[in-house]
């Protein structure tokens, strides 16, 4: 890009009019999305509106990310519908959740079980902007070289920086564990409730704020970015929480919701 495409290309940004096709450098490598095109990602928000967390709508009431993002419910607010994070685009909507459910067993130091259910106080209204996801069956596998999509607002570089103000997108494929576990890269960190993507040369990957959110393949949410080591780095693919382990205890607690006692 030349100087004076430069100049006009910051110029429209403070206009705020995208420049993406020009600076392609967020999510890590990734690029900008269609407006509204990823339906069913949802901005997950301290009550004061900075944006911390991704996560996936998989139905009216309920929302799915990682248990890290679990900032407590009086401090967290979802808003769907959402494109760029600082400006109102009018299709967003915005709904306090009404109860978390981090699984039991979600261990922090080893950041196995990294999954939280998040029960919205209000419905979201499905429309042309927000949609829901659809989850794989439990126990479904994703075959290794599988390319999947991963999506959110965080870092757009492995050095973190500015979280971008619009959603960024990018493309990667399924590790094996066996890949990832390896000594040259995880050695062992790797559970059987985790899955690894990224390019074996690096420079894409999900980054720090993209976390909770979705890793879809074949149309459905395997994968929810939880860790990894730096970002983009080609020793060390992302790691993901994989949702297929985890499928029954998704219909489970959000069937247990529904038939407790509703008098307590
Ligand atoms: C994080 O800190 C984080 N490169 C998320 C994803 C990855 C690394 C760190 C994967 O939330």
């Amino acid at each position: 890009m030349d100087l004076s495409s430069l100049v006009l290309c910051v110029l429209f940004e403070v206009l705020a009019v995208n420049c993406q096709e020009e600076a392609q450098e967020r999510i890590v490598g990734g690029y900008a999305p269609v407006p509204h095109s990823i339906k069913y990602i949802v901005s997950i928000q301290t009550t004061q509106r900075q944006h911390l967390c991704g996560g996936s709508l998989i139905n009216k009431y309920w929302v799915i990310t990682a248990a890290h993002c679990n900032i407590g419910v009086n401090k967290m607010m979802i808003v769907a519908g959402d494109y760029s994070l600082t400006i109102y685009e009018g299709t967003e909507q915005e709904i306090l959740p009404q109860l978390l459910f981090p699984h039991p067993e979600y261990n922090p130091t080893t950041t196995n079980n990294d999954i939280m259910l998040v029960k919205l106080r209000a419905p979201v209204y499905l429309n042309s902007y927000v949609s829901i996801a659809l989850l794989p069956r439990q126990g479904a596998s994703i075959a290794v070289g599988r390319l999947c999509r991963v999506s959110g607002w965080g870092y757009t570089s492995p050095n973190g920086g500015q979280i971008p103000s619009t959603l960024r997108t990018v493309m990667l494929p399924i590790v094996s564990t066996q890949q990832c576990n390896s000594s040259g890269s995880f050695g062992g960190s790797i559970t059987e409730n985790m899955l690894c993507a990224g390019f074996s040369t690096g420079g894409k990957d999900a980054c720090q704020g993209d976390s909770g959110g979705p890793l879809v393949c074949e149309g459905r949410v395997y994968g929810l970015v939880s860790w990894g080591r730096g970002c983009a780095d080609a020793q060390f693919p992302g790691v993901y929480t994989a949702v297929s382990k985890f499928r029954r205890w998704i219909d489970n607690t959000i069937f247990s919701y529904y038939s407790r006692c509703k008098n307590d």
